[in-house]
C-alpha cells in the first residue's frame, strides 16, 4: 500500500464568521472518523513573532510601519512551514484557521500596501487543498454581537477586507464559499462532507506552494 498524506485545508472569513468554531469540530469528527487531524490557527501568538503581533493587535498605540507587520504575519506563517509539511507528510491532515489570504487582505487594504508587493512573502508556502470562504452579508456582519477592542475590528475595515476575500474566491482555485449565516451544525456537515473528499483526493499527490 503506497503511503498517504494528510490534506490541508483553510478557514478564511471576517471576523466573527465562526472560522474558529467550525475548525475545531472539523478537527474532532475528523478524529472521530479515525482520520488524524491537527488544528493550527494563525496568527500563531504563542511564539516570539506571534507576540509581537498580539501586541501590535491589542495596543492600538503601536506604531508598526504597515510593511514591517505585514512581514511579522508572514514570518509567523514561514516558522510553520515544516510543522504543516511534516504533519501532512505524516498523514495528518491540518485544519487552519486563517492562512496567507487574511495576510494579504488586511494589508493590502491599507493605504500605500499594493496587493502584489503583499503577496510575495507568501509565495512557498505549502498551498492549502482547500480553502473554505465562510461568507457574511453586511447587515449580518453588523447584526453579530459586539466587536472586540482589537485593531481591524470595525465594519468598515471588515467590508473592505470581505471584498478581497470575494476576489480570492472568484480568481483561485479550491475555493469554497460558504454562507456562515447558517446553524453551526449545518455548516460543519457541509464543510466535513467536501473535507472527507479532499482527504481522499490528494492522499497520493505532492504538497503544491503557494503561488499567486
Ligand atoms: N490578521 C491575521 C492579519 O492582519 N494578517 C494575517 O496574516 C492574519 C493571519 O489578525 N483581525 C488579522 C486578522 C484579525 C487579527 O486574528 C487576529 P484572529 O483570527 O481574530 O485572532
Ligand atoms: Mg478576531
Amino acid at each position: 500500500m503506497s503511503f498517504k498524506r494528510g490534506a490541508f485545508i483553510v478557514i478564511e472569513g471576517v471576523d466573527r464568521s465562526g472560522k474558529s468554531t467550525q475548525c475545531r469540530k472539523l478537527v474532532e469528527s475528523l478524529g472521530v472518523k479515525g482520520l488524524k487531524a491537527e488544528l493550527l490557527t494563525f496568527p500563531d501568538r504563542k511564539t516570539p513573532i506571534g507576540g509581537l503581533i498580539s501586541n501590535y493587535l491589542t495596543d492600538k498605540t503601536c506604531t508598526l510601519n504597515d510593511k514591517a507587520i505585514h512581514l511579522l504575519f508572514a514570518a509567523n506563517r514561514w516558522e510553520k512551514n515544516e510543522r504543516i509539511k511534516d504533519l501532512l507528510n505524516n498523514g495528518c491532515s491540518v485544519i487552519v484557521d486563517r492562512y496567507s489570504y487574511s495576510g494579504i487582505a488586511y494589508s493590502s487594504i491599507k493605504k500605500d500596501m499594493d496587493i502584489n508587493w503583499c503577496m510575495q512573502p507568501e509565495v512557498g508556502l505549502p498551498k492549502p487543498d482547500l480553502v473554505f470562504l465562510l461568507t457574511l452579508t453586511d447587515e449580518e456582519m453588523a447584526s453579530r454581537p459586539g466587536f472586540g477592542e482589537e485593531r481591524y475590528e470595525n465594519i468598515n475595515i471588515q467590508k473592505s477586507v470581505k471584498a478581497v476575500f470575494k476576489k480570492f474566491a472568484e480568481c483561485e482555485d479550491n475555493w469554497k464559499v460558504i454562507s456562515a449565516a447558517d446553524t453551526i451544525d449545518k455548516i460543519h456537515q457541509q464543510l466535513l462532507k467536501d473535507v472527507l473528499i479532499k482527504v481522499k483526493e490528494v492522499e497520493t499527490s505532492p504538497i503544491e506552494n503557494l503561488k499567486f
